[in-house]
């Protein structure tokens, strides 16, 4: 059209007459995205690097964990700034689709995904999809525990007993997609009063509610906490950098999370959005995983399982319901459930 014509002729000359057209970086020719990442900062640093370096598009990533940065996605809604949200658990990104906050996309890295990272992708109407899968569990500091002269936990009940008292960390729900998990885990595996009661129980025995899900794993690697409730690969993390730690799975069962990826509805960049999500379900960028010590299971059927992860066919998981409680209604209810019931119980 003339009128867009002439005005990018104006536009170029402006360009040429500042020197701008001869510095334009091929980064700047490619344009921009704007990543929200909820995986550890650690895994987001070097993952748009590599995107940066393969495509010259100029990445700019916020990290945030899963709860947080779904609560700024429904904020900014009605001007979105961001165009893809990678990683985090897939309850909050289920419910970022329901609200429709996502954009739906097919990629043709589909057929390659396993069928978790299919289904979380078939019952959203593709407007997320797994890229990533891991237990929860929680660890505890071999030295501290010797020292204090306590028994071993291995079960979800053991984290209620008095002996434990201010010896357990764990994230706070609304933040963290970990926490989230576990208050799920808990309610499927238990029955809701039951969890919440159990919950209320091992309240007293939490020293701390983190915001990011992974920080347990930390502190129980520094010995600032005896035990932590995480992802049992953020306890390998740990382990592997040599922190005197043992990995629980709970006797009694456990949940697991769908790590999850989406392209933001009204994204300004979006076919730089759907570039990154192609690329980013590719078995190369996987694999970049290990390199920044994340142990998850892999969503593409050709990627590498590391060695180090924990096996999940080795772990008694419940069946997660995904549609439930990654809906809206559900979480939201039980956030508000927690807040009121848990959060703020008297701790004596
Ligand atoms: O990267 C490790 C990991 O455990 O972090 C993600 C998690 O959502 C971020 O932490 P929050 O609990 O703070 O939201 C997990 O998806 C991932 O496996």
């Amino acid at each position: 059209m003339t009128t867009t014509l002439s005005v990018r002729r104006i536009a170029l000359g402006f360009a040429c007459l500042l020197g701008l057209g001869a510095a334009a970086s091929p980064a700047a020719a490619q344009g921009e995205l704007t990543v929200y990442c909820s995986v550890q900062e650690e895994w987001c640093r070097p993952m748009m690097q590599a995107f940066e370096r393969s495509t010259g598009i100029k990445v700019s990533m916020t990290r945030k964990s899963s709860g947080e940065t779904y609560a700024q996605i429904k904020a900014e809604a009605a001007n979105p700034r961001g165009d893809i949200w990678w990683g985090g658990t897939g309850d909050p990104h289920l419910q970022a689709a329901e609200e429709n906050l996502s954009e739906p996309y097919q990629s043709p890295a589909l057929a390659q995904l396993l069928p978790w990272a299919r289904k979380q992708a078939e019952q959203s109407g593709f407007k997320t999809v797994g890229i990533y899968a891991g237990a929860l569990g929680y660890s505890y500091n071999t030295q501290q525990l010797q020292r204090r002269n306590l028994p071993a936990p291995a079960c979800w009940a053991d984290l209620a007993k008095p002996e434990y008292r201010d010896e357990v960390q764990v994230a706070d729900p609304n933040s963290s997609g970990t926490a989230y998990t576990k208050v799920a885990t808990l309610v499927q595996l238990m029955g809701e009063d039951k969890a919440f009661e159990f919950m209320r129980a091992m309240h007293r025995n939490v020293n701390q509610y983190t915001r990011s899900g992974a920080a347990p794993a930390r502190a129980v690697a520094t010995g600032e906490s005896l035990i932590g409730i995480t992802f049992l690969h953020d306890a390998v993390t740990q382990a592997i950098a040599g922190a005197p730690v043992k990995i629980v799975a709970p006797c009694e069962g456990t949940g697991y999370e769908i790590g999850s990826m989406s392209i933001i509805k009204g994204a300004r960049n979006m076919a730089n959005a759907k570039r990154f999500y192609d690329w980013a379900l590719t078995p190369e960028a996987q694999a970049l995983a290990i390199e920044a010590n994340s142990y998850q299971v892999p969503s593409n059927s050709a990627s590498k399982v590391p060695p180090q992860s924990p096996n999940l066919a080795d772990i008694k998981l419940i069946d997660y319901n995904f549609a439930k409680f990654g809906s809206s209604a559900e979480r939201t209810r039980l956030l508000a459930r927690w807040d009121a019931e848990v959060r703020n119980a008297p701790r004596r």
